[in-house]
């Protein structure tokens, strides 16, 4: 095994078993019949190629050291999407309260975005991985948004890519826009967010069940509300 095959393991091991621990907590809600804050979770190590760009753009050797360690705290990484703004901070105290990670750091992009736009909530926590060498601290960097911030996110992701961050004045003012769109967005939906979840409820009971019942008064219920 080479040597940064040997150095990721434990990072894989933290991607793989935080995946699954999330992904229960959604499980648990829907049990309990409940919307769940959280959509779906998906997770990765990051690319060796993207740690040397990380390397390169910090100034540090490209070799598993504890400097980089310390200095790449998203070796590790989750993402955790909502449907609702509201929802991101019911993640993120679901998260605050887990025995099984420790909260060091944490960066508020949403009340704050980024200057390109992007809006997000970062937590830098600290994972006990259990090795056959003993336990071991991992790093790890957990991304909380909604639908529409990661979607906008993911297109400027790969448009950077392709513009290495220098990006045509008319894409940087159009992903501006675009973010301003996806802002609105969230707020257009948490303006009818008990509307959807109720819908989202008969449908997953429409689902197990092939038959459900709306009440005679959600018509009228609904009216009220609005
Ligand atoms: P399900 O049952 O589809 O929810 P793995 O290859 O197993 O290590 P995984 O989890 O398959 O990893 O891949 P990844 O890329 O980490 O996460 C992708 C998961 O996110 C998949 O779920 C996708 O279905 C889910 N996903 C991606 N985009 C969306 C989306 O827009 N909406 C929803 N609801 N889910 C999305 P799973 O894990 O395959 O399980
Ligand atoms: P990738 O490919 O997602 O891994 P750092 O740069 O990590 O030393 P920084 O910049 O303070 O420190 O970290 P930050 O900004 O809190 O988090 C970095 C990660 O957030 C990025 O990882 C992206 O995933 C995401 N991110 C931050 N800003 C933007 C943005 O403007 N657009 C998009 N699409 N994502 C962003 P990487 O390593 O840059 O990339």
């Amino acid at each position: 095994m080479g040597q940064w095959e040997r150095f990721l393991e434990p990072y894989k091991q933290a991607v793989d078993e935080l995946k699954i621990k999330f992904k229960g907590m959604r499980t648990q809600f829907e049990n309990q019949n409940t919307n769940s804050p959280i959509e779906f979770v998906t997770g990765r190590v990051k690319p060796l190629a993207s740690i040397y760009d990380k390397t390169l753009e910090k100034g540090i050797p490209f070799e598993p050291s504890e400097r980089l360690v310390h200095e790449l705290q998203d070796i590790a990484g989750l993402r955790m999407m909502c449907q609702f703004v509201d929802d991101i901070e019911t993640v993120v105290d679901l998260l605050r309260n887990r025995h099984d990670i420790k909260v060091v750091e944490e960066r508020d992009y949403i009340s704050q975005e980024k200057p390109s736009g992007y809006r997000s909530y970062h937590m830098i926590v600290e994972y006990p991985v259990q090795t056959i060498r003993g336990e071991i601290h991992i790093l790890v960097e957990i991304q909380i948004r909604t639908l529409a911030m990661n979607f906008w996110a993911s297109i400027e992701h790969s448009l950077n890519y392709k513009y290495k961050g220098k990006f045509p004045e008319e894409i940087k003012n159009r992903l501006q826009s675009a973010a301003e769109a996806a802002f609105r967005l969230d707020e257009e939906m948490s303006l009818i967010r008990d509307e959807i979840q109720e819908a989202q409820k008969y449908f997953s009971e429409y689902k197990e069940t092939g038959n459900v019942n709306f009440p005679s008064d959600s018509r009228e219920s609904r009216s009220k509300r609005t």
